[in-house]
């Protein structure tokens, strides 16, 4: 181990969060260093390079906001850009800004130790680097630690094994037989592209979910002459919106319109694209009655969209809410379902028994496969930090506490684990929100703490127990309080006594931005400093 250098902090990792943080803390004349385990920046966007990869949320909206020359020089080619197109939109942001000289890629960290006695953490990585620093800033991800699944036998398999967040470039699909497993919105996109290349493409699916259309175009040559003098009036909106959007759900419950009205309504919805057709009525989320009518709109819809009536009733979910799991987005996902290459096993009527040699096994039949693409998701919300051994005060171990059920004081810090802020980490919007908006909203508040801190001459910051259960208690009200936790999804944490702990905080991003600045303006309410 090489002698530690010493920061003012630490920042690990190098997505959308871990670059704006950097910038930030050296514009508030902080020292501080990514460490990335990657070999580029872009975290989400490096990782997940698979055919049919693009955000769901207009990238106009789903882009940095601090920089308004950055905003006024970056043009978008689609209104959801591509994966690549996202990247490069990083990387460019990580030399305009000159932050690669404080950037070390390809370096994992593996674990960071709090000194009590000093009030810093000492934090190591793989390649035996170490970090004296007074923060750690784990900007780590909420769906960046990917989930290897519980499917028999695949250690048999000889042929090429694709992860969709570890994607191989090289990968040629070309006349293959595939084997996809996995629906959610990652699985949805890969197949509507792998279905054009492979010889037979078998699709196993274990919970339908429901997929609206993603309505992406081109986006006109001349767009951010019309845009950029609305620009802060609409990100500051965002700011202040439920879901970090430029536009809210339209007014209204879906039991007030008759029949024909509704229809119509949810219609426009629907061909709005992206998941608008949870903004067809405000109460959609928290009414059982009116989710029922989206609900009823979206399976019909995938009646009419998908040939083959057997396809049809094994793609359509029944027995939670439309919208409790993440919406997906399709552009070609009904389409693929439609050619004849491509088959549907629904692995709760056909279980798998086993993967062999060169194929996948079901107690009805046998599948040949070259190749098996596992679109399977992530340890979502809490996997990639307790995947870094942290020890806080008295030793006292993450991965043991969150075991028990994953807690933080405004999904941003710790009690017992001082002077570590998360960022979007479990009880903050994070995933439930357009993340940028929300991410920028953690750094910013981040940043001020510790110029806070600095000015008061009080260099350690604690969150206390009783304020951290009190804003868990609160997120799980407010959680229960709306239709999400009717579904399994991965918003719910598990604790290991089984009961479910829902991660993201439901409130709104304009409602949980207003309770940060309430929080801080009151000298730290619910943190010691000392
Ligand atoms: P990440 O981008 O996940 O970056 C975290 C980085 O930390 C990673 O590069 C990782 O390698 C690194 N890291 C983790 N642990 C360590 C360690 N121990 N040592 C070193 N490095 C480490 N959100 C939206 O709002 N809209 C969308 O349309 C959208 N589309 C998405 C599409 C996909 C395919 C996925 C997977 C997610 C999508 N998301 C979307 C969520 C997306 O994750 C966030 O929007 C955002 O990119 C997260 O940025 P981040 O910096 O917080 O985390
Ligand atoms: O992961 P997921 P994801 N046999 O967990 C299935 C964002 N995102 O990577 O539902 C068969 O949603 C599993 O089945 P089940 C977005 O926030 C956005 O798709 O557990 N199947 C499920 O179908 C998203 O929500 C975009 O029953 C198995 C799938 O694998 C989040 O990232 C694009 C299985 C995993 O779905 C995660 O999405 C991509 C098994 N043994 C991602 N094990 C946009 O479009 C698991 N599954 C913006």
């Amino acid at each position: 181990m090489s002698e530690a250098r010493t920061l003012d902090a630490l920042i690990v990792g190098a997505g959308f969060a871990g670059l704006y943080m950097l910038h930030k803390l050296r514009q508030d004349g902080f020292t501080a260093q990514v460490v990335e385990k990657g070999s580029g920046v872009g975290g989400t966007w490096f990782w997940n390079r698979y055919p049919g990869a693009r955000c769901d949320i207009p990238s106009i909206e789903y882009s940095y906001s601090f920089d308004a020359e950055l905003e006024a020089e970056w043009r978008w080619s689609e209104r959801y850009a591509a994966q690549p197109e996202i990247l490069r939109y990083l990387e460019h942001v990580a030399e305009r800004f000159d932050l690669m000289r404080d950037i070390a890629l390809e370096t994992l960290v593996t674990s960071a130790r709090w000194d009590e006695g000093k009030g810093r953490w000492l934090v190591e990585t793989d390649g035996g680097d170490a970090f004296d620093v007074q923060f750690l800033i784990l900007a780590t991800g909420a769906l960046s630690e990917p989930k290897q699944p519980d499917i028999p036998g695949l250690e048999n398999f000889e042929g090429q094994v694709l992860h969709s967040a570890m994607w191989d470039d090289g990968a040629d699909l070309a006349g293959k037989n595939v084997c996809h497993f996995g629906t959610g919105s990652t699985g949805i996109q890969v197949v509507g592209e792998v279905a054009k290349a492979a010889k037979q493409l078998t699709v196993f699916q274990r919970t339908p979910n429901f997929a609206v259309p993603a309505g992406n175009h081109p986006l006109p040559e001349d767009y951010l002459e019309d845009l950029l003098p609305r620009y802060p009036e609409l990100r500051e909106r965002a700011r202040t919106s439920p879901l970090g959007w430029f536009h809210g759900a339209w007014e209204g419950s879906a039991k007030a319109d008759d029949a024909e009205a509704r229809e119509e309504r949810l219609e426009k919805a629907w061909k709005a694209g992206t998941t608008g057709l949870l903004q067809a009525y405000e109460d959609l989320l928290f009414d059982e009655e009116s989710n029922s009518y989206a609900a009823d709109f979206a399976r019909r819809k995938i009646a009419e969209l998908v040939d083959n009536p057997e396809k049809a009733r094994k793609l359509t979910p029944h027995g939670y809410p439309i919208g409790s799991r993440r919406l997906c987005t399709e552009v070609n996902f009904y389409e693929a379902m439609n050619r004849d290459n491509v088959a549907l096993v629904d692995v709760r009527e056909e279980p798998v028994v086993t993967v062999t040699a060169h194929s996948v096994r079901t107690d009805k039949g046998e599948y040949p496969a070259d190749v098996i693409i596992l679109a399977t998701g992530f340890d979502a919300c809490v996997g990639a930090i307790k995947a870094i051994d942290i020890r806080g005060r008295d030793g006292r171990s993450i991965r043991d506490e969150w075991d028990n059920g994953p807690r933080a004081y405004l999904g941003l810090a710790v009690e017992g684990f001082p002077n570590m802020f998360t960022i979007t980490g479990p009880g903050s919007p994070s995933v439930l929100s357009n993340v940028v908006v929300s991410i920028e909203q953690h750094v910013e508040w981040v940043a001020r703490c510790m110029v806070d801190m600095r000015d008061a001459g009080q260099p350690v910051i604690e969150a206390t127990t009783e304020a951290e259960t009190a804003w868990m208690e609160h997120a799980h009200e407010v959680a229960h309080s709306t239709l999400f936790p009717r579904a399994n999804s991965w918003y719910q944490g598990q604790t290991k006594d089984g009961r479910q702990v829902f991660m993201p905080y439901v409130g709104g991003v304009g409602a949980y931005r207003a309770k940060c600045e309430e929080i801080a303006a009151n000298g730290y309410e619910g943190f010691v400093l000392r």
